[in-house]
C-alpha cells in the first residue's frame, strides 16, 4: 500500500532520466579513475537504511511555541503514513521508532498490520519517564530511575517493562533509555548515590530483557537538568552498559555533546569496546538543537560514518549498530526535513565508502598527516549526488524528493481531514 501516486513518480523520474544518466556515467567514469566502482556504491545506498523516531513528523517547537503545522497527524496511525511517504520517497528510511505512551494502541495488531502493509518495520523503542501523564501516581518531576523514593522508581521500571511488551508485539529487538533525571542545583543530588539507584533500576529492566534483544542507553549532557545529568556523557554511559552486561550498549545522539566535542573519537571507543548500540543523527549549533542532520556540521557526520566503515571494513566483532533520525522540525514540514536528513546521513555513509583505507593506513603509518587528511578530504569533496538519485531511481523512489512531495499535493490533502484541538500541545518534542 503506497500513500503516493506511483504514476506520479514514474512520470515525475521520467523527466529527469536523462540528465541523470548522463551525471551518473559522467561521475562512473571519474570514480574508475581511482578504482573505485560506482556500481557497488550505490548498491550500498540501496541497502543503507536510518529509521524514522515516530515523534518527528509532529512539529517540535521551544518552551516558548510551538507553531504546528496544518494537517500533522494526530495519532500512531497518521505518523505511520507520514512515515511510508518519506519512504516512498527518500529510499531509505523502512523502519519506524515508536515512543511510549505516546504511541500506545488498543490494539498493537493492527498497528503491525498497518505497517506490513506499507513496508515498514518497527525497530527501537523509546520509553518516556521524564514527563507525567495524566492521573499517574507517582511523579517524575525529581527523576524517575534514579529517583530518591522507590515508588517512583518502580513505576518508572514497569514503565521500561511495558515498552518491551509493546514492543514484541511490533517486532521490535531493542528498548532505548534515555531519561531526564539529574540536578538543577550543586548539592541537589548526591551523584554516586543516584547513579547507584540508576543502575539498580536499570538492572531490573535488563533482567527481563527478550535474550534477542538489546538495550541501548542514551547520554546527555542537560536538559532539562541543567546542572547535572544522571548520565551526562559516554562515560557515564559507556559503565553503566559495562555494569549492566553485554546486551546493554551506549547510543550516540550527536546533540548530546558540548560544543566542539571530538564526537567521531567517542564512536571509535565505543566500537573498539563492543559497546556502540546506534545513534540518533541530528545537527547542532549550540547545545541538543536537533537541527537536520548534516545542515551545520556535514564533515562530522562524515567523520563518523568514517570510522563506522572503517569497523566494518575491518569486520569488527560485534558490529551492528542502528541508525536512526531524532530531529525537533520547528519552522519545516517534518516530512521534507525527515526526507532531506536521511539522504544526508546516507550521503555520509557512501562517501565514508569511497575513502582508500589501504592509503589511508599507510599514511597514518608514515605519519603523513597532509596525506592522509587529504584522502579523507578527498572523499568528502566529492559530490555524489548521482550515485544517491540513482538509488533512489532503482527502487521506485523519487529522483527529486522534496519537488515531488509538493506536487503530491498530500500535506494539503491530510490537512482536510487531520483536524485538531487547536489548543493541544501534540506529542513532539517540544
Ligand atoms: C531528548 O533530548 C530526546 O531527544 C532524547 O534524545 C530522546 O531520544 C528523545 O528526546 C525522545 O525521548
Ligand atoms: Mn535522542
Amino acid at each position: 500500500m503506497k500513500k503516493i501516486d506511483q504514476g506520479l513518480i514514474a512520470n515525475e523520474n521520467s523527466k529527469l532520466e536523462e540528465a541523470l544518466d548522463y551525471d551518473y556515467a559522467a561521475l562512473g567514469e571519474k570514480l574508475a579513475r581511482d578504482n573505485i566502482d560506482i556500481e557497488k556504491l550505490t548498491a550500498a545506498a540501496q541497502a543503507f537504511d536510518v529509521a524514522i523516531p515516530s515523534w518527528g513528523t509532529g512539529t517540535g517547537g521551544t518552551r516558548f511555541a510551538r507553531f504546528p503545522n496544518e494537517g500533522e497527524p494526530r495519532n500512531i496511525f497518521e505518523k505511520l503514513a507520514d512515515c511510508s511517504v518519506i519512504n516512498e520517497l527518500s529510499g531509505c528510511t523502512s523502519s519506524v521508532s515508536p515512543h511510549f505512551p505516546w504511541d500506545i494502541v488498543d490494539d498493537f495488531s493492527e498497528l503491525k498490520e498497518q505497517a506490513d502493509a506499507y513496508g515498514l518495520t518497527w525497530v527501537a523503542v523509546n520509553s518516556n519517564t521524564f514527563q507525567d501523564q495524566p492521573n499517574q501516581e507517582v511523579s517524575y518531576k525529581y527523576g524517575s530511575l534514579s529517583h530518591t523514593q522507590k515508588p517512583n522508581r518502580e513505576a518508572a521500571i514497569a514503565h521500561n517493562l511495558d515498552c518491551i511488551e509493546y514492543g514484541k508485539q511490533l517486532g521490535a529487538k531493542s528498548l532505548t533509555v534515555w531519561i531526564g533525571d539529574g540536578s538543577n542545583h550543586p548539592g541537589q543530588q548526591h551523584f554516586q548515590r543516584s547513579f547507584e539507584r540508576y543502575l539498580d533500576s536499570m538492572s531490573m529492566i535488563y533482567r527481563e530483557l527478550p535474550d534477542d534483544w538489546e538495550m541501548h542507553i542514551e547520554h546527555k549532557m542537560f536538559e532539562p537538568a541543567f546542572y547535572s545529568t544522571v548520565i551526562q556523557d559516554w562515560g557515564s554511559n559507556i559503565l553503566a552498559a559495562m555494569h549492566l552486561g553485554p546486551k546493554c550498549k551506549s547510543l550516540v545522539d550527536l546533540g548530546h555533546h558540548a560544543p566542539n566535542t571530538n564526537i567521531e573519537m567517542i564512536v571509535s571507543r565505543l566500537i573498539q569496546f563492543k559497546k556502540l548500540g546506534g545513534f540518533h543523527f541530528n545537527d547542532s549549533k549550540y547545545g541538543d538543537d536537533d537541527l537536520d542532520s548534516g545542515s551545520i556540521h556535514p564533515y562530522q557526520q562524515f567523520l563518523i560514518f568514517n570510522e563506522l566503515v572503517d569497523a566494518e571494513h575491518r569486520q569488527q566483532d560485534e558490529f551492528h549498530p542502528a541508525y536512526m533520525l531524532d530531529q525537533s522540525h520547528n519552522v519545516t514540514d517534518p516530512i521534507e526535513s525527515l526526507i532531506i536528513s536521511g539522504i544526508e546521513v546516507q550521503r555520509s555513509y557512501i562517501k565514508a565508502l569511497m575513502v582508500n583505507r589501504d592509503n589511508l593506513y599507510g599514511y597514518q603509518d608514515s605519519n603523513d598527516a597532509i596525506m592522509a587528511s587529504q584522502e579523507l578530504k578527498k572523499a568528502f569533496n566529492m559530490d555524489i549526488s548521482p550515485i544517491l538519485a540513482m538509488a533512489r531511481a532503482r527502487k521506485g523512489a523519487a529522483v527529486d524528493p522534496i519537488n515531488l512531495y509538493r506536487k503530491s499535493g498530500y500535506r494539503q490533502d491530510v490537512a482536510k481531514v487531520r483536524f485538531r484541538d487547536p489548543s493541544a500541545s501534540g506529542s513532539g518534542i517540544v
